[in-house]
């Protein structure tokens, strides 16, 4: 890409600086052996049920939709928790382990206005935020929940500007998830893609096993690039190549 000015980057959270993977312990930890198949359901229904709710017009905010998705997860597997286990499950969601290059990556950006957009609820990514200590090198946790709506509507990205007082061309949004790198795009953001698993690799997980794990699908489903034409401005392995990107 040309030279371009940054003055901001803006990150998504679930799945870009933070690892919704890492649930699987404590879904392992409360039904053993269903680890993977619940931390797998449970995500794709969470954003299929965002856009849902975007179409239908009925919005929900995100923990809402976190908790519905859980039950149907649960539920479709016929396992039964009790309040207790369903509960510490859900905490997981405050507690999720930040990717291990996401703080270096955000002091290196240091120089530029720094905000995570998000679907989630004020609420979860607040505590979320504070529970990671990412609130002391944050500028702005934005939540799409004014808007009543969830990425990637356009309406949701078009928070940026007035939280942070900065152009839509001087902004680099990154996400590894690639509806909203491609939502971003059409909305007019620079783009940086976090391509966490390359087509070769995704192929060569096809040929290793000799059945699809749900981590596969998983992988297939949501982390590999959507066919709408609206191709990101980089695609990096991973978030400490960001700063080389804006050249703080
Ligand atoms: C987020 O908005 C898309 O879940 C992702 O954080």
């Amino acid at each position: 890409m040309a030279q371009m000015t940054i003055r901001a980057v803006v990150f998504d959270a679930y799945g870009t600086l933070y690892d919704v993977q890492s649930v699987a312990g404590v879904t392992d930890q409360a039904f053993p052996g269903y680890g993977e198949i619940i931390t797998q359901i449970w995500r794709l229904k969470q954003l299929e049920y965002t856009w849902l709710r975007s179409l239908m017009d009925r919005y929900e905010d995100f923990s809402v939709i976190t908790r519905d998705s859980l039950t149907y997860t649960l539920t479709v597997l016929g396992l039964k928790p009790t309040a207790d286990i369903f509960d510490r499950i859900m905490d997981k969601y405050v507690h999720l382990d930040l990717y291990p290059d996401a703080k270096q990556a955000l002091t290196d950006l240091k120089g530029c206005k720094l905000a995570i957009l998000s679907n989630g609820s004020a609420d979860m990514l607040n505590v979320l935020v504070h529970n990671t200590g990412l609130d002391k090198i944050l500028d702005a946790t934005i939540s799409v929940d004014s808007k009543k709506i969830f990425k990637p509507s356009p309406q949701a990205y078009m928070l940026i500007e007035p939280n942070l007082g900065v152009k839509p061309s001087e902004v680099l949004f990154v996400s590894s998830n690639s509806f909203d790198a491609c939502g971003a795009k059409a909305f007019g953001l620079n783009v940086a893609w976090i391509e966490r698993v390359t087509a070769d690799a995704m192929a060569l997980e096809w040929k290793k096993n000799d059945f699809v794990r749900p981590l596969t699908m998983f992988k297939a489903m949501r982390m590999q690039m959507e066919q709408f034409g609206l191709d990101p401005d980089y695609r990096i392995s991973g978030l400490g190549g960001l700063a080389t990107l804006v050249r703080v």
